[in-house]
């Protein structure tokens, strides 16, 4: 029997949002009126600094003083808009690049180069950076993050969740449920798809038959729209926009982004993706297109760039030097594997311990 169709169930859109374009000019209408010269230069510094860390990063890992890394190279707007339009008591919940958010949000730098180090002390993030862990299990973060932001609904606290996820991450399971279950809790959550083009080798079009990844909002009855991710500023003003509705329920945010560097320090690009690609991309910098602009309305010199990068690059080796003064506390693995400290793990901690296994003594 042939299908009728008389009239249309639904019908969705999903819109696009730049402010800035890849030459530095801004569409003065879009224009978010918070944004005076002193904070979109914050937003640069912020920017530059994400850089040079990564940079810094990327070197130890090339010298064997930092374990495997994910550069964040490229995807600096994305992270520093987003934020940067964070309230005080909002509350971020990282994948394992968001390095730049981490920052951001106050991330003392000595606990990141801790991390990369391999020390899990690295990932006990302060409680006034309101900020989850590190979470390498692509998209586990998701669930965790409709819960939490439900929880700041039941709660009555008025804080948003947000969110980062790769492309990638949108293809797995825990990604559909947490944005289903948000739109069906009204959870103040804002996803940010961090849409670096790349899963590794998988790119994006071999990720879903999807034409956006914003449009998997609209399955989950969500709101849900597209920014350019290396303009910062429409990054800052989607963020904040998702953040300001958050009582009335979730967004989901895809910023189009590029991953410039590799997927971490044990992947090499070349193998899969062509140098023209690359090019393109780089000519859609984030930093060099901000500069651009800032330096146009005056608001930004070479002379304040090679200052401001040599203060960087002392507080960054001030932080790699405590980090690598760092002396663990081998007791440490025992102390955070359950909320108490079961009969058993107490009894290896007691046997550890009086047999002097820290020094090696006894095996
Ligand atoms: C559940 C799970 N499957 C596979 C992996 C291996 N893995 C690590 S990162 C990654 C790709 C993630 O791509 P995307 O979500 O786009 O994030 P990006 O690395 O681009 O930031 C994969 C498959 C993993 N860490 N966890
Ligand atoms: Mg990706």
């Amino acid at each position: 029997m042939a299908v009728c169709l008389k009239s249309e169930a639904f019908e969705a859109k999903v819109e696009y949002l730049q402010v800035m374009d890849e030459n530095g000019k801004i569409d003065p209408s879009q224009m978010p009126a918070d944004l005076d010269d002193k904070k979109l230069v914050e937003m640069y510094k912020n920017m530059l600094f994400a850089r040079q860390y990564d940079a810094k990063q990327l070197s130890l890992q090339r010298q064997g003083r930092a374990v495997t890394y994910a550069p964040l190279l490229g995807e600096e707007a994305t992270q520093i808009g987003s934020a940067m339009a964070m309230r005080k008591d909002d509350i971020f919940v990282p994948a394992f690049r968001q390095h730049g958010v981490f920052i951001t949000r106050g991330l003392p730098l000595d606990i990141l180069f801790l991390y990369w180090r391999g020390f899990e002390e690295g990932n006990a993030i302060p409680k006034e950076v309101r900020g989850y862990a590190n979470m390498v299990p692509v998209a586990t973060q998701m669930p965790h993050a409709t819960g939490a932001a439900y929880a700041q609904k039941y709660k009555g606290t008025g804080a948003a969740v947000v969110a980062y996820v790769g492309d990638g991450g949108t293809s797995e399971g825990d990604f559909y449920e947490a944005i289903n279950f948000a739109g069906v809790w009204k959870a103040p959550l804002v996803v940010i798809i961090e849409n670096n083009q790349w899963a590794i080798s998988i790119p994006r079009k071999n990720q879903t038959a999807a034409q956006t990844l914003a449009q998997k909002a609209v399955g989950a009855g969500i709101r849900g729209l597209q920014v350019d991710g290396n303009d910062v500023i429409a990054v800052y003003k989607a963020t904040k926009e998702a953040i300001e509705n958050s009582a009335l329920g979730p967004t989901v945010i895809e910023c189009i982004t590029y991953r410039m560097g590799m997927h971490t320090t044990a992947d090499d690009p070349t193998k899969y993706r062509n140098d023209e690609e690359v090019q393109y991309w780089q000519k859609r910098d984030p930093l060099l297109r901000m500069k651009t602009y800032l330096m146009g309305k005056g608001a930004w010199t070479n002379d304040m760039e090679n200052k401001v990068s040599e203060e960087n690059s002392k507080i960054i080796d001030a932080a790699v030097e405590k980090a690598e003064k760092f002396s663990p506390d081998p007791s440490a693995m025992f102390q955070h594997v359950y909320s108490f400290m079961p009969d058993i793990l107490k009894n290896e901690l007691d046997d550890a311990s009086a047999s002097n296994f820290w020094q090696g003594g006894n095996e």
